[in-house]
Parts: structure tokens; sequence; C-alpha cells
């Protein structure tokens, strides 16, 4: 109805299953599943759903998840329950769940809610195989931190591996990128031994006034990967760390600048996009300070390459503003601009309305939200630069 086409050129599939909507990780938990339920609201008002293709993926099986985790993880992660959970049982300590932090919660519908989200990027990364797609979108995955024997910072199986194994079927080479305000370390750790997969990940890190590491604690610049000179994986990782407050342009700079290199020297025949919406300006677990249209631009940027290109989501904890972020970022994929006004009928519309919330309008700006000063300077940021460039070298022999 706002006469949106099928642009030619670029086949767009978006992959969702709605069921993942309904689960909860408990009420003070920052991981809101209802996010992604905005999400394909706003997508759905813009009528963006007649420029793609729409698939409702199955769940992933046990089977399929046995790929990357261990089979003794998975059997307790599909057993367990909050009726059944023992808090206290070494081996449900010793796979991440509980703990004091609890960050990854036992709730109802666990199983049903990983293998949803695991089976959307799965058929996400299918569809990229077989040519039918040049972009695949999913929204609800990008669970980076899950561990093959251990659920991590809200992530209990890391759909991103999955996909890039199916990827690996049919590239030689796979780049990943991560923008999420924390640090991709699940999917560097799971390929840390093969030069087929390079990891970019850009996060803050960083040692708080109270002296915790900003989670999890890992990606600084030196850190790229094993340093066996006889391991494969040498130098297939690359970690920008940042501080607290970057703004739009010192970020678009940076990652135009060291993910161009890496795409230039690496030379992928297939790209993953974590695109987490935690390194929004506002973000409730965030420190960045970006706006819709700088999250954009790294979606754009990577884009511009032409290369098959999985997308999918990632942390977002402000969920008016992730699903603006994630349905700006569909709009780039297929290539139409959206209004700013947002349309009337969408329900749900309370959420984007007021000036607490961004006003009804698709980009408001988040430098209003801002929290947290700048402590990127230019000069940290050129010297920062130059060392990725420098790391980039053990790619040349
Ligand atoms: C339950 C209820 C859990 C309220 C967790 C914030 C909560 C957090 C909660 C929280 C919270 C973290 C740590 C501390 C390590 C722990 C999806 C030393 C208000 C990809 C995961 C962040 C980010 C984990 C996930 C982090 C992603 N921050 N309230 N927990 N211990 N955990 O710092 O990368 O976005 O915060
Ligand atoms: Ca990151
Ligand atoms: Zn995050």
């Amino acid at each position: 109805q706002y006469g949106l086409e099928k642009p030619r050129g670029y086949n767009v599939s978006f992959h969702y299953n709605p069921h993942v909507e309904y689960h909860h990780f408990g009420s003070s938990h920052p991981m809101k599943p209802w996010r992604l339920t905005l999400t394909k609201q706003l997508v759905l008002a813009y009528g963006l759903e007649y420029t793609m293709d729409l698939y409702e993926p199955r769940p992933a099986t046990m089977d399929e998840l046995q790929v990357f985790h261990d089979r003794d993880y998975l059997s307790f992660l599909s057993q367990v329950t909050p009726q059944n959970a023992k808090p206290d049982d070494p081996a449900y300590l010793s796979f991440g769940f509980g703990g004091e932090s609890n960050d990854c919660p036992v709730f109802d519908g666990l199983w049903n809610y990983v293998s949803i989200y695991s089976g959307a990027s799965m058929s996400a990364a299918h569809n990229l195989n077989n040519k039918q797609s040049d972009i695949a979108i999913n929204w609800s995955g990008g669970l980076h931190h899950a561990k093959k024997n251990l659920a991590s910072g809200f992530c209990y199986i890391n759909d991103i591996v999955l996909a890039i194994q199916l990827l690996l079927t049919q590239n030689q080479r796979v780049l990943y990128i991560d923008i999420d305000v924390h640090h991709g370390d699940g999917v560097e750790a799971a390929f840390e031994s093969s030069d087929r997969v390079f990891t970019l990940s850009y996060h803050k890190f960083g040692i708080d006034r109270n002296g915790y590491p900003f989670f999890p604690g890992t990606g600084n610049i030196n850190e790229m990967g094993p340093t066996d000179p006889a391991n494969r994986g040498k130098g297939h990782s690359l970690n920008i760390p940042i501080d607290d407050g970057i703004d739009d342009e010192q970020y678009k700079w940076l990652f135009k600048t060291v993910t161009g290199a890496v795409i230039e020297k690496y030379n992928p025949t297939a790209i993953v996009l974590q695109s987490g919406a935690d390194s929004l300006g506002g973000d409730r677990l965030g420190r960045f300070n970006l706006n819709i249209k700088a999250h954009g631009f790294c979606v754009e940027t990577v884009k511009s390459y032409g290369r098959p290109l999985l997308l999918i989501g990632g942390g977002g904890y402000t969920p008016r503003n992730v699903a603006r972020t994630w349905c700006h970022e569909t709009a780039v994929c297929v290539g139409t601009e959206l209004h700013n006004e947002l349309p009337s009928h969408i329900p749900y519309i309370q959420a984007f309305q007021g000036a607490e919330n961004g006003g009804g309008i698709l980009y408001p700006d988040l430098h209003n939200t801002k929290r947290h000063d700048n402590l990127n300077t230019q000069d940290n940021l050129h010297k920062l630069v130059t060392q990725a460039l420098e790391n980039l070298r053990y790619l040349e022999g």
C-alpha cells in the first residue's frame, strides 16, 4: 500500500518464526524476545514484506545442533525446566545456568526458544547456499556468546556458528563481522583453528570504575587468535576495542576503514553480519552513542561489497530502538527509504510515542538520550586503526 515493489538486483529473504516472541527470560531480565514483535510490526507497517521472500522456518533439531554443541550439554538443555532445575547441581552451574548473575536463567519453553532462533539462522544460511537469496535476514538470532558446552551472556545455542558451518559447505572463506557492543567471543573461539573463517568484532572494552571488566572481558586489539605459528587460524581474528560514548562519525570512519581493509585482504565469498542493536545511544546495557542511521551505515557498507550476506540480530535492550534499527536495516537491504513519520496503524504504537519514546518517528535523535561521555579521542582511534591494519599483515604469509 506504500507502492513498494520488489527491487531488481537483490533478492532478500526474511526468516522469522513468530513463536519466538512468546518466551520470557523473567520479568527483570534485560533480554526481551518481545522486541522481535515490535520489529516485525514496523516491518509490516512499512509494507516491507512485499519486497522480500518471507519464510517461517521450522525449529532446528537435536541432530542439527550437535554439529557444534556437545551432546551432554544439549541433553541437559533439552530437559531442564524451572520445575526440575536444581540450582546447586554442579552440572547446572558448569553448563553456565543460573549462578550469581543469572544471565542465563532456565525459563519455560527454553528448548523451544533456542531451537526456533537456531532454525531461523540455518534456514537463512540454506537460502544463501542454494542462491535463492543474496541477503538473508534473521533478527531473532545472533547469540554470539554461547560455547559448545556452555551457556553465556543470555546465549544458549550459538546459531551463528551453526549458520557459518552450513555456509562453509559452499564457501571457501566466510567473514564474520560483529557490531554488537559486546565482544563476539563464542564465534571467535569456535573458529580459532580455522583459516576459512575470519572473525571481526567491534565492542566496548575496558575496566569500569567498580573494577569489573565490561562483559565478557575479552577482545583487546592484541587478541588475534592462536599464537602458535603452526595453527592455521593464526591471525584470523581481529578485535576492535572501543571506549564509552563513541559517536556516529567516529564509528562510521572506524567501521569503514577496518572492515574495508579486511574484506579486501581476506576476500570472503560470503559475509555474516551480527547487527546487535545494543551499540545504539540510550541502550539499557550499552555504552556507545550511535544513531540508527550510523548503525545502518554498517549494513550499507557491507552490502556494497555485493557478497552473499547473512544478516542477524543479537543484543539490543531498549526494545523500541531495536525495532526501529532492524526495520531500517531491513529497508537498507531491499534498497528502499522509509518515511520518518511512523505509520499510524501500528499495533503497539504507544511504545514509540511520547518524547521519552522517540516522538512517533522512525529516526529520533538518540544523542538526546546520551548517558556516556565520549572517551574516544581522534588520536586514540587513529592509533587503533594503525594497529588493526598492522595486525592484518599476518594474513600475508
Ligand atoms: C537477570 C535479571 C539477569 C536482571 C543480567 C547485564 C540480568 C544483567 C539482569 C546483565 C542485568 C550482563 C555480566 C557479571 C558476568 C556478568 C545477546 C561477572 C541490568 C548478545 C550479555 C551481557 C550480552 C552479560 C549479550 C552481562 C549480547 N550485563 N540485569 N548481565 N559477571 N553479564 O556482566 O552480547 O548482547 O543488567
Ligand atoms: Ca561486537
Ligand atoms: Zn551485546
